[in-house]
């Protein structure tokens, strides 16, 4: 089979412990067997023999290359909007007082369940176009705008097809418990049961490669919670947790326990929580647009998570109540100017860590064995991908070893 020679590039391999920031090689070149990466470093170094089978040259015009961006947590597949609310709230309601009195979430899902798959389809398209233009080659999307198993399904093969017809591969998450549909207002766990019957049927039927809930007051308790993930567990599929967003409930620990891929928001994450993630592997995914569309205040204890070498993923949150944003671009700068990441942490969480949220250990470096998913980029710095606020200087994408 003929590779192909990506030359006249720098590349941020993302690679670690190369002793460069962001793995960066300058001259460098990629050598592309089919769908994965044969070769990467420096172009004076390819091997001959590689060499000699090289016989398509791409010349990459001086650009930045990067792995494709992850985009690891996304509830991108939904019914409506709430520009509604967004003007309540800056009425002076607030994101809780909304949920309590039957908008939030509830709101979403009378819209999700009264949509067509091909509505959703075509609303969902456009979201993801956005991000797929950003240069996202990954992206999760989570079910739990429909709370009922047709609806639930629904959702979940739309996010499915989304992966057929765009050039991105989608990963879906269960996530059943998001909220408690108004049918069993006041029996949650009532609900719970009928959570763990639509897990079992959808994971039967090939839709879901993860499963994921909402650990809150205004959602799921630990030990409702706990009932998922060991159902979850059972099935063997691996979990993540909507933890600590807007109180410490110790969700954290409880998926911790789960070796959960991920714990997500974490603005009131405890000592404690930090610890039980760092032994077990799980990545912090943090959401720097649901923390600055609802305008808290309450930082994600950046400083913590880096203490005991917690890896950080930066995300989109993609959703209609608390982050209504398809840009992941604007989301590296705003984990550098709000959380204060570094510009290479940042790019480091939507590659390497925003991977390693997924359980995607083929993708989110540049590196010999690993997906050919990458980008070009019209910049000099990887810096500026998180400091150009609102730019997208992206040039081209490689999708699985093909141009997009
Ligand atoms: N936390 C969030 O920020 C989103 N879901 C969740 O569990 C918000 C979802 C929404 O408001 O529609
Ligand atoms: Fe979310």
């Amino acid at each position: 089979m003929s590779l192909h020679l990506w030359t006249h590039c720098r590349a941020a391999t993302m690679a670690p412990g190369t002793g460069q920031a962001y793995g960066l090689v300058e001259d460098a070149a990629l050598v592309v067997d089919g769908e994965t990466l044969a070769w990467v470093g420096l172009r004076a170094d390819v091997p001959t023999d590689l060499l000699a089978r090289c016989t398509v040259q791409h010349d990459a015009g001086d650009a930045l290359i990067t792995p494709g961006l992850i985009d690891c947590h996304t509830h991108l597949v939904y019914g409506g909007d709430r520009s509604n609310e967004f003007e309540l709230r800056l009425n002076g309601a607030s994101y809780e007082e909304i949920a309590r009195s039957g908008g939030g979430i509830a709101s979403t899902v009378q819209a999700t369940r009264a949509a067509s798959a091909q509505t959703l389809q075509a609303a969902s398209s456009r979201r993801l176009q956005q991000l797929v233009g950003e240069g996202v080659t990954t992206i999760e999307i989570k079910s739990g705008y429909g709370l009922a198993l047709e609806h639930e399904r629904k959702c979940l093969q739309v996010a499915r097809a989304l992966g057929q017809t765009h050039a991105v591969d989608v990963r879906t998450t269960f996530l059943g418990a998001h909220a408690v549909p108004p049918e069993f207002a006041g029996r949650t766990d009532d609900y719970v049961d009928a959570v763990l019957q639509m897990l079992s049927i959808l994971h039967a039927e090939g839709l879901v490669d993860a499963v994921d809930g909402f650990c809150e007051r205004i959602a799921f308790s630990t030990a409702q919670m706990e009932r998922v993930f060991a159902a979850a567990q059972a099935l063997g599929l691996p979990v993540k947790l909507h933890a600590e967003q807007l109180s410490d409930s110790g969700g954290a620990q409880l998926a911790a326990r789960y070796q959960a891929l991920s714990c997500d928001h974490l603005e009131w994450l405890s000592v404690e929580g930090a610890q039980a993630m760092a032994a077990a592997g799980s990545v912090a995914v943090l959401l720097p647009g649901a923390f600055y569309f609802l305008r808290e205040t309450k930082l994600p204890p950046i400083a913590l998570l880096r203490a005991h070498g917690v890896p950080m993923a930066i995300s989109t949150d993609s959703n209609p109540g608390s982050s209504p944003c398809t840009s992941l671009l604007l989301m590296l700068n705003m984990a550098c100017t709000l959380f204060r990441l570094t510009p290479e942490e940042a790019l480091a969480g939507v590659t390497r860590h925003a991977a390693a949220a997924l359980g995607l250990p083929d993708r989110g470096v540049l590196a010999a064995g690993k997906r050919a998913d990458f980008v070009l980029w019209g910049v000099q710095q990887p810096a500026e991908l998180a400091y150009a606020l609102g730019s997208n200087p992206r040039l081209q994408t490689i999708f699985k070893g093909h141009v997009v």
